[in-house]
């Protein structure tokens, strides 16, 4: 059975913030999107006990908290702390996967009883945190990483938890369903009218009935249900095998045109980093979050390797058309695996050759003096890098989406 540490910051950005700023500290305060100045990123545990939540806008938590303090988000700042964070953890294992902007999970299994056992290695990467940030990290463990993010979101803020393999039953027996990590508002209701409130009925509902309310998914949620979860720890240092990006949009979208604007400013994303990286790739998806959080993601193979903007672009938009969107769109993300060198391909057309030399020109132009100096028309509508997404990583460049 392995251990699993899954480490998330407490109010991340919020922490950095005060941390930066000592009158800062102790109070009602929230982060702010440098872009989208009127929704809250981010409220500091002080400013939650009035109930700021994140997503709100200004003038909804302004309501709950008169005196809320607001603070424009500096993203440089997190995502450099998160840079030297992942130092921090591959001191007590190699197996680190930086799975967000403030959460990563450590496989320790073999490496906790160096230092004392999963409790000490715990308390010890919240001691370096705190030294080093002066910010409260909440550690969750448990045998997978279901239960190390329950355990986590059971315990925060400051929290270190460990649910351990014979502990499972008793804490999922009586918890609702909805606090399982994956289980949304749609699930959580869908489950409601099966009569199934809490981990524990999930895990003891017959698979069948599951099967044929969730169709394949029924399964995975019995099993859920039962804590049982992915454990597989995915290492930084293994091979790239995809190249995504992904985006919260500034505001949710419903048409057509405003998802292919986004998805064009991906696309040049995902196919400038790739060429970059000097790599194509032949899969293609595209991730798709719901207003409600709700996610999924719907891949395409393509005739042959590309890391060409336009093909790119043009596959995610056809993958988007084929689905019928119910909900409006919060965050859109394209990614491309199945990935190949790019010397591989030897252009036989002219006009491919051609469009490789206009994108070595831009892509050229780009490092030299900033991202998205020279871009493509459907992308200057919009500044795109005022959020930061759910989905970012140090290298930019990650493995699986
Ligand atoms: P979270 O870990 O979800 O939240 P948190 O660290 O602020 O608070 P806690 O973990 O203690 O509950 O997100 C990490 C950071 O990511 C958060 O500080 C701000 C940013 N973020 C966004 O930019 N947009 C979002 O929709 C969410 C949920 C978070
Ligand atoms: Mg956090």
């Amino acid at each position: 059975m392995k251990i699993i540490l899954l480490v998330d910051m407490d109010a991340f950005f919020a922490s950095v913030e005060q941390r930066s700023n000592p009158a800062l500290r102790g109070k009602p305060m929230a982060v702010i999107g440098s872009g989208h100045r009127t929704v809250i990123t981010t409220a500091s545990y002080e400013a939650r006990a009035y109930g700021v939540r994140t997503g709100m806008n200004v003038y909804e938590a302004r309501k709950q908290c008169p005196h809320l303090i607001l603070v424009v988000g500096n993203n440089d700042k997190y995502t450099s702390t998160c840079s030297v964070l992942e130092g921090v953890y591959r001191v007590y294992t190699p197996i680190v996967e930086i799975y967000s902007i403030d959460e990563a999970f450590l496989d320790i299994t073999e490496s906790a009883h160096l230092f004392g056992g999963p409790l000490a290695v715990g308390a010890r990467i919240k001691e370096d945190i705190r030294r080093m940030f002066g910010i409260n990290a909440t550690v969750g463990m448990g045998p997978n990483k279901l239960i190390a993010k329950l355990a986590s979101d059971l315990d925060k803020p400051d929290g270190l938890r460990w649910i351990s393999p014979d502990e499972i039953q008793d804490v999922l027996d009586p918890l609702p369903v909805k606090e399982l990590w994956g289980i949304g508002k749609r699930t959580t209701e869908r489950l409601e009218t099966l009569g199934i409130r809490t981990c524990g009925d999930l895990g003891r509902a017959p698979v069948s009935m599951l099967r044929n309310k969730f169709g394949i998914l029924g399964e995975r949620l019995k099993a859920m249900g039962m804590g049982l979860g992915p454990s597989e720890v995915h290492a930084e240092e293994e091979e790239v095998k995809s190249v995504g990006h992904s985006r919260t949009l500034s505001e949710d979208v419903t048409t057509l045109q405003e998802i292919g604007q986004a998805l064009f400013q991906l696309s040049e994303k995902v196919g400038s980093r790739m060429r970059k990286y000097a790599v194509t790739g032949k899969t293609i998806s595209v991730v798709i979050r719901y207003k409600s959080f709700e996610t999924f993601s719907k891949q395409s193979r393509l005739g042959m390797p590309t890391n060409d903007t336009h093909v790119i672009y043009r596959n995610a938009m056809s993958i988007i058309t084929a689905i019928r969107l119910r909900e409006p769109v919060r965050l859109l993300g394209v990614s491309l695996s199945d990935l190949h060198d790019d010397g591989e391909q030897i252009s036989i057309f002219e006009e491919h050759r051609r469009r490789q030399r206009l994108f070595t020109a831009m892509d050229g132009i780009n490092d030299r003096y900033g991202n998205a100096t020279l871009t493509w028309g459907p992308c200057v509508r919009k500044s795109s890098d005022s959020v930061i997404s759910p989905a970012w990583r140090p290298g930019g460049i990650r493995k699986s989406l």
